[in-house]
């Protein structure tokens, strides 16, 4: 532990790392940055020893938080909130509970590709062939459901789904996983959270050693 009472063991690169981003901006809480350089690593140690191998992890006095939710949630009692912040488990409607569903696996639907993508296996190939159509049908739901999801919510400062959904929304062209055109309201809520400066400030890039 250096500065920070907490170490991010994460990728600027990564969708899941930028939801954790997000939140510890938006809560004030400081935090050092490891970077995991290599993906294909398949030794715990380098995720902060998440026996998952997969970032975030969160590195705190207590312990390590696995997962992008944990890690939120312990960024929250670290740090300051202005307004509510709103969990999974708030969303006590069809329309919100599917709308998570839905943003959460489109963004582990965008790690199955990538991760084919690195051992050499095509999009065109039968094995990315539903995850990419998945992929699609997911984004098209959003387009017709997110809005009305989100109007849903009460007042807050954060809520996860908007969190993450950003996050999988914007990581489409990053990574060439797809594209908003044809998506009006998936653009313009991209548009309205990305001038929140905890979006600007966390814009995805990959990292070098
Ligand atoms: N359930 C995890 C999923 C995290 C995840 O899939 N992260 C990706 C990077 S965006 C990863 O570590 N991929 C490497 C792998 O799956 O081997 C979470 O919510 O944090």
């Amino acid at each position: 532990m250096t500065r920070s009472s907490c170490t991010l063991v994460a990728r600027s690169s990564s969708h899941f790392s930028r939801v954790a981003r997000i939140y510890a901006h938006e809560l004030a809480v400081p935090y050092d940055f490891e970077p995991v350089y290599d993906l294909q690593s398949t030794t715990p140690h380098t995720y902060g020893d998440n026996p998952l191998m997969r970032v975030p992890s969160l590195r705190t006095r207590e312990g390590t938080w696995f997962g992008t939710l944990s890690t939120c949630r312990q960024l929250a009692r670290l740090g300051n909130a202005s307004g509510r912040l709103l969990w999974p488990e708030d969303l006590n409607t069809p329309l919100g509970s599917n709308a998570q569903e839905v943003a959460l696996d489109a963004m582990a639907t965008g790690v199955v590709i990538v991760t084919a993508r690195m051992a050499g296996i095509d999009d065109a190939s039968q094995y990315s062939t539903k995850p990419r159509a998945r992929l699609v049908a997911a984004i098209d739901w959003l387009e017709a459901h997110l809005q009305s999801a989100l109007e849903e919510l009460p007042p807050r400062q954060l809520s996860f789904l908007e969190v993450s959904s950003y996050c999988l929304l914007t990581h489409l062209a990053f990574r060439g996983l797809g594209s908003l055109d044809g998506h009006p309201r998936l653009r313009d809520f991209c548009d309205t959270f990305g001038q929140r400066a905890s979006a600007r400030a966390t814009g995805y890039f990959f990292d070098e050693p």
